[in-house]
């Protein structure tokens, strides 16, 4: 009560409603005013921060904490009275006529969409000590994840802009989610690159804050154990980018512009953009109001499975059920089996991978209901069965595939399942625990998210027809990957099946050694055997076409111990390392017609 005087008139009404909130332990012992007043002062800011960045301030906070944490404290099942059943989706293969049909209709798509990338994450499970989308997708070119994700987003909007014939309308909008982990090396990443090509307008950084922690069941305020003027904060996941884009205005300007759709993902998946126009043409065609792009899924993979849940009372929903609930659920529901794989080797439930494409229209309807709040979650680690103490302090979390939850029944909802090896091979898992993934589900490592990416740029060149030899099969960080052929592209060289085709012809062969980069994006594929490294560099205007021969000793991929610190992190999280022994480069810097047949 003394300490009021020396804040503000409203610094005074928020300490006030901590008061009424049953926080007082918060300011016990302070001392008289004038003693640590600056801290004080500082500690009242926090609040504000914590009050205006959460939807509903504080109050709103500490009373859903309540609720959740007796839930918990009560076990209560969130999926009481629901029954999960398989749901049905869009099921592509790559290459058919009926993928090929969406790719065309998502191309369309793709300049009345906004590109969102959430990257407020440390990745703690990789340990990786930078910002995870400046990690280089792959060695061989050395492009990283936020490269890779801004140069596809401008290849697919120019491709967009010449199927209306040049009648596009706008630069694509592209997010980026950071929080206090990420932001300051995230904006410094794109400021020394400028920007990988795209407009510093086109590009927004929205930056999550962190939510207050929980100390007890009553949902008191965890004091920082560091500092007795702070609260302590936790992340308060992805699910935040909900609100942000909300209240950040962002939605709305996008209505008036005439766009449509939202896109959303995430920050280590190399190989997503390969799927996005087919998954948008899906949206499009099936007018879709949420459409979860998803992979088939191991049974106990480390990602959720989207299910149908359908209540006795009549309410349904498609949802993820994430991977920790859904054996539980399903042991619970008649399936005494648990997360199993079915008789084609995978879970009958389509694996989410945080993909999701939301219609503009309907999706600012129901923010502008909830104002972006997603269905939260807690998850204590109690000290023991009295679940009267934690362990450590907790808080509340939401993610970002909970936002169907709140849709009414007539809502669209659906998903898009592709093949296995096309559209998500995510960097998440450090080497120690992905060697300890069983044997035949995928690592989630910088090892086999590498990989990843040659095996599905050599399949989609199988599928254009060239012969590409089979892979062989090498143990790096204690992990059994297929190493195919390096085929690397840019993205201005192909964003789609059809442009790959396009470019590529006669008959060409591909040896399990080689090493194939295209950086042009005029170059055609004819007739050319290799067995080696060969690289093409060229402007736009120049024409390329790429025959022959070409042999020599090429790049080889050498295994390198994780522990030896002479090499730098990005390299040892992979397990190998890339040996540029001998290569042909050629490079073609001015507009012409060129041929290279050594
Ligand atoms: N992220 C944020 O931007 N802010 C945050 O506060 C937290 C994360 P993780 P997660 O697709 O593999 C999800 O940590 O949450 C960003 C699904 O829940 O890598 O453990 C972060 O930067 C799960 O169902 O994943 O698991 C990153 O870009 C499954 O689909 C993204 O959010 C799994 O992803 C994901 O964060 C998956």
């Amino acid at each position: 009560q003394k300490n009021l005087s020396i804040f503000s008139p409203d610094e005074a009404e928020l300490a006030k409603m901590l008061i009424e909130m049953e926080q007082g332990h918060l300011f016990e012992d302070w001392p008289d005013p004038g003693v640590d007043d600056d801290e004080k002062i500082s500690f009242i800011a926090q609040v504000a921060l914590l009050n205006s960045s959460y939807p509903g301030g504080l109050t709103s906070y500490i009373k859903t904490a309540r609720e959740l944490l007796a839930d918990s404290k009560a076990g209560k099942n969130p999926f009481d009275g629901f029954k999960p059943s398989v749901p049905s989706g869009e099921i592509l293969t790559f290459g058919d006529e009926n993928f090929i049909k969406y790719e065309e209709a998502g191309v369309k798509q793709v300049q009345n969409a906004a590109f969102v990338l959430v990257a407020g994450g440390l990745g703690e499970r990789l340990g990786y000590n930078g910002i995870k989308v400046a990690l280089p997708m792959e060695t061989t070119t050395g492009t990283c994840f936020l490269q890779h994700y801004i140069e596809s987003t401008l290849c697919l909007s120019e491709a967009s802009c010449k199927q209306a014939q040049g009648k596009c309308i706008r630069d694509v909008p592209f997010v980026i989610m950071t929080s206090d982990d990420t932001h300051a090396r995230t904006l410094q990443l794109l400021e020394s690159n400028s920007y990988f090509g795209m407009k510093s307008t086109q590009v927004k950084l929205l930056k999550q804050e962190k939510v207050a922690c929980l100390a007890d069941n009553d949902a008191r305020l965890a004091v920082d154990p560091k500092n007795r003027y702070r609260i302590q904060t936790k992340p308060h996941g992805h699910g935040d980018v909900h609100s942000l884009l909300y209240s950040s205005g962002l939605l709305k300007e996008w209505k008036d512009a005439g766009l449509r759709w939202v896109l959303f993902f995430q920050d280590t998946n190399g190989l997503l953009f390969k799927a996005i126009p087919a998954a948008l043409g899906v949206s499009a065609t099936k007018e879709y109001h949420v459409n979860s792009l998803s992979v088939p899924r191991k049974a106990k993979e480390a990602i959720g499975g989207i299910t149908r849940l359908t209540h006795a009372d009549g309410r349904e929903m498609v949802i993820n059920v994430e991977y920790n609930q859904l054996d539980p659920l399903l042991r619970a529901t008649s399936h005494p089996d648990g997360d199993a794989n079915c008789e084609t080797g995978y879970s009958p439930y389509p694996g989410n991978i945080n993909q999701l494409i939301l219609e503009l229209g309907p999706y600012i309807d129901e923010l502008s209901k909830t104002g972006g709040v997603i269905k939260e979650f807690v998850n204590p680690k109690y000290k023991d069965s009295t679940k009267t103490a934690f362990k450590s302090s907790t808080r509340l979390e939401c993610m970002m595939q909970d936002y169907p939850k709140t849709l009414s029944p007539s809502a669209r909802v659906g998903f898009t399942v592709t093949d296995p090896w096309l559209a998500y091979a995510p960097v998440k898992n450090n080497p120690e625990d992905a060697a300890k993934v069983p044997k035949g589900n995928p690592y989630h490592s910088a090892t086999s998210g590498e990989t990843a990416i040659y095996r599905a740029n050599s399949m989609i060149l199988r599928k254009a027809g060239v012969k590409i030899d089979d892979p062989v099969s090498e143990v790096f960080n204690g992990q059994e990957v297929e190493v195919w052929s390096r085929v690397v592209w840019k993205p201005k060289w192909a964003v789609t099946f059809a442009d790959v085709k396009s470019k590529v012809s006669g008959n060409n062969f591909v040896s399990q050694k080689s090493t194939l980069v295209i950086k042009g994006s005029n170059v055609i594929i004819q007739d050319l055997s290799l067995d080696g490294t060969l690289i093409i560099n060229s402007v736009d205007d120049a024409e390329v076409k790429v025959g022959g021969s070409v042999k020599n000793n090429g790049w080889t991929i050498e295994s390198i111990d994780k522990d030896n610190t002479a090499l730098p992190e990005e390299v040892r999280i992979r397990g190998f390392k890339i040996n540029k022994t001998e290569w042909l480069e050629k490079s073609y810097n001015k507009p012409g017609k060129y041929s290279l047949n050594p």
